[in-house]
């Protein structure tokens, strides 16, 4: 009797809890996949400085050229402002200046335009919740491989480790690498965003990122140093941010200087980048006896978030497909 493929929904794992992670695992849910999810750090854990994630400003403002890249940030872009009425994203009147080298010497031309932000945090947990409505299971495991990540019945996996996938002994993608931020969270009435010329130089990456539901946290950036693992703020480098961020926005400050600017905390955080950009491509790997295809989605370096929709909708796409070409392949002769 040939086998028929019943209703069962296939099961896909998905390998990292970040933005695009979370996000494919959502979309996955809702198409009707049993989805786990499996990841070093879980929603919640928002101060591990090698979880990405929380530590971003979570705006909309592309900076990149890749148009990739920019497809998936004109689909996310739809899909944020959707959440405008939920209160989970904020409208946010957003200046953005010209990458010119005038830039530096504040005399360039900028772009005004209504952009939003999520505080990063929440909009994680957010994203767990929504996951664990539609049955996904959550599981905190730190992976050496993906294969330690793939049952008998996995149908699919989705590889959204970011910097992890330097490390995955059978990744080991060596073009993947940090870019190291340093911010400043502070406490200000201040409602609208600043991303200044300098956006990726190394030392004067200057924004200013209102941070919504927060009791007025505004992330005061920064920098952007290729392939910097230094953990630690910099203090002088903290003390640029501020200035370079005040002359931008006065009202940060109480009193106009930079000793009158409330100060929450500072931190670091590292970009999972990619030299020569985000990696999203299938690839029918071998576990044990079985091949299984594995869609890479990482290294989306600073525009995680601003990303995340279409990036992660492309990588559903690749797991259907792949899918669906299997079940061709595997699909029962009728036996005489
Ligand atoms: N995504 C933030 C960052 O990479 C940016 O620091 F908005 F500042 F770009």
């Amino acid at each position: 009797m040939a086998s028929v493929r019943g209703p069962t929904p296939q099961n896909v794992v998905v390998v990292g809890s970040g933005v695009i992670g979370l996000t494919a695992a959502l979309i996955l849910a809702r198409r009707g996949y049993a989805v786990e999810v499996v990841a070093r750090n879980l929603p919640g854990d928002n101060l591990d400085q090698d979880w990405a994630s929380p530590w971003a400003g979570a705006n909309w403002c592309p900076f990149g050229t890749d148009p990739r890249v920019c497809r998936w940030e004109a689909e996310t872009l739809e899909v944020l402002r959707g959440l405008i009425p939920t209160g989970l994203a904020m409208p946010l009147p957003i200046t953005r200046f010209a990458s010119t080298q005038a830039g530096l010497h504040n005399h360039c031309v900028g772009v005004t335009f209504t952009s939003v932000s999520v505080n990063s945090p929440h909009y994680l947990e957010w994203l767990g919740a929504q996951c664990t409505a539609l049955g996904v299971v959550l599981r905190r495991a730190t992976l050496q491989s993906l294969a330690e990540a793939v049952r008998p019945n996995t149908a699919a996996v989705v590889n959204a480790t970011g910097l992890g996938a330097g490390q995955l002994a059978d990744v080991k993608d060596d073009l993947v690498e940090p870019i190291r931020g340093q911010i400043v969270v502070v406490r200000a009435p201040v409602k609208r965003c600043v991303m200044d010329a300098t956006m990726n130089h190394p030392t004067r990456s200057t924004y200013i990122i209102p941070r919504p539901n927060s009791g007025n946290q505004v992330i005061c950036g920064g920098c952007y140093e290729v392939s910097s693992t230094v953990r630690e703020p910099d203090p002088d480098m903290t003390r640029s941010i501020l200035e370079h961020c005040l002359a931008r926005i006065p009202e940060l400050s109480k009193d106009g200087t930079v000793e009158g600017i409330e100060i929450v905390r500072e931190c670091v955080g590292f970009r999972p980048s990619r030299r020569g950009g985000p990696r999203l491509e299938r690839e029918d790997k071998r576990f044990g006896s079985r091949r299984v295809p594995v869609v890479h989605a990482y290294g989306i370096g600073p525009a995680g978030y601003q990303a995340s929709w279409g990036m992660a909708a492309e990588a559903v796409k690749l797991v259907g497909d792949a899918l669906v070409e299997g079940l061709k392949v595997e699909a029962p002769r009728a036996r005489l």
